[in-house]
């Protein structure tokens, strides 16, 4: 039986604010977020949309350095631009924060004692990559090399970009420095790790049987993650950006990034309410909802919810509609190699156009498998849907309206049994697009909306110079 929620909160992944936005991002995540949102506030439910920057991590550290500027520098620059970009495009978030603020720095920091105080840690010394020249450990994006599964150079410690596997640095086939491009060495240190291998049980039975209304993709993910077996993952990095891990003797420790970036959902749910911030995170009445891509599927659906339950008094994700990839013009987006459509610019080429873009990434939202964006086609959706068919209904309904009554809705007259089929058919459509809606399809569901112009223009068709002027409407 469909179990009956009392409020919503609804999250969109964290962007690294090491670049800005660009359309991959908003097909993947906050458009589909956005309307699914906007959706339950039409239907007057309690909702909540929290979004935020992702300001941790190397990849915020990497651009530092190669810009010869601060972490620091970096992030306040590119969440302000992020966070203009999103109100401009109208991406109706209740709170857009980010990880550097204080309250995510507390609740992330008291996060990990909970869980280390209940003893859900184990603490391990082992042998990593070090690179001698910069004097530096290699964890994540610092370390790239060969992919041991497609083979492509330059991926990275934590994930190769191109097959989308998640590694670790030891995977690499001919490691080497992102910093220094030297060949590191291999040298001790000490790190906490989940002991994700304890949780499996339950989250077996908690995705494989209790979730198989998950998408497909997210669903065959996490089962291919389970089949082979979860090892324990390390939560703390040598670094000197991110917080710090909070025992003492943890020296130049800080927490990994994807511990605490999904902790900032919760941090930005408290920043924005403060006394009732729990109520939405840990009464099991509330329905916790993510929106992600593709490559954030096991930190969402495997890792998150092992540290949700570890610490003990949190809800679990009900779903988790993860989107693949967009390409652009038949290649990958790329930030670094600066192959992508960049919202900021976007904004300001098509001033106005914010819905076109979210038209188009809708219509082609790469919900089932990888999509590609493309001008043409941009242009084509444009001039033969959102013109030809949307524009077309709307004009001719205002212009009928204007000539006809006086530019005001006349009272509803006697109805024909066109008339009555008609509004019928509207209905339906309505209905449709809620199932649809409900499920996370939005592609089909906008395809379905748009159904509600066509049928619109067919009857104008079909009833005009007659029906339009009766003298009954005229009431
Ligand atoms: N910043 C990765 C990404 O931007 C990461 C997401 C965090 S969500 C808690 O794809
Ligand atoms: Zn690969």
């Amino acid at each position: 039986m469909e179990k009956k929620f009392k409020r919503t909160t609804v999250t969109s992944a964290l962007p690294y604010a090491n670049g800005p936005v660009h359309i991959g991002h908003l097909a993947g995540v906050y458009v589909p977020a956005d309307i699914y949102v906007r959706y339950l506030r039409l239907k007057k439910e309690d909702v909540l949309f929290i979004g935020g920057s992702d300001e941790h991590g190397v990849p915020i550290t990497i651009r530092a350095k190669k810009e010869g500027v601060t972490p620091q520098d970096i992030v306040d620059r590119f969440h302000s631009l992020i966070k203009k970009s999103f109100e401009e495009f109208g991406i109706s978030f209740d709170i857009y924060s980010r990880t550097t603020s204080q309250t995510h720095h507390q609740l992330a920091s008291d996060f990990f004692k909970t869980l280390y105080e209940k003893g859900e840690f184990i603490e391990k010394t082992s042998e990593q990559y070090y690179d001698e020249e910069a004097h530096q450990f290699l964890a994540d994006r610092y370390i790239t090399g060969e992919c041991p599964h497609c083979h492509s150079e330059g991926a990275y410690g934590d994930q190769c970009e191109k097959c989308g596997t998640s590694l670790s640095p030891t995977d690499l086939i001919n490691p080497k420095s992102a910093i220094s491009g030297s060949q590191p060495v291999m040298r001790e240190t000490k790190h906490w790790y989940l002991p994700l291998d304890k949780h499996e049980g339950w989250l077996r039975k908690w995705i494989l049987e209790d979730h198989k209304e998950w998408r497909p993709n997210v669903y065959g993910q996490c089962k291919s993650w389970l089949d082979m077996g979860l090892q324990p993952r390390a939560v703390s990095r040598d670094l000197d950006w991110g917080i710090p891990v909070p025992l003492k003797d943890a020296e130049g420790k800080v927490l990994y990034v994807w511990f605490d970036a999904p902790i900032g959902y919760i941090s930005n749910t408290k920043e924005l309410l403060p006394d009732s911030w729990e109520t939405w995170w840990k009464d099991p009445e509330s329905r916790l909802i993510h929106f992600i891509g593709k490559d954030n599927i096991v930190f969402h659906c495997i890792v998150f919810p092992a540290m949700l339950k570890a610490e003990g008094s949190y809800i679990l994700p009900d779903n988790v509609p993860g989107n693949e990839f967009l390409n652009l013009e038949g290649d990958k987006i790329s930030t670094s190699r600066n192959w992508a459509v960049w919202l900021h610019e976007y904004l300001a080429d098509f001033p106005g156009k914010q819905d076109v873009l979210r038209y188009v990434l809708t219509a082609n939202a790469p919900e089932t498998k990888d999509n590609d964006f493309t001008w043409k086609d941009f242009q084509a959706r444009n001039n033969n849907e959102l013109v030809a068919v949307y524009g077309n209904f709307v004009n001719r309904a205002m212009v009928l309206t204007q000539k006809y009554f006086d530019s005001c809705v006349p009272a509803q007259g006697e109805l024909t049994d066109y008339d009555q089929e008609t509004l019928r058919e509207f209905a339906d459509v309505k209905a449709e697009v809620e199932k649809l809606l409900d499920v996370f399809k939005f592609r089909d569901a906008q395809k379905e909306a748009m159904n509600l112009a066509r049928i619109g223009n067919k009857y104008l068709a079909d009833t005009e110079l007659g029906n339009w002027q009766r003298p009954i409407w005229n009431a």
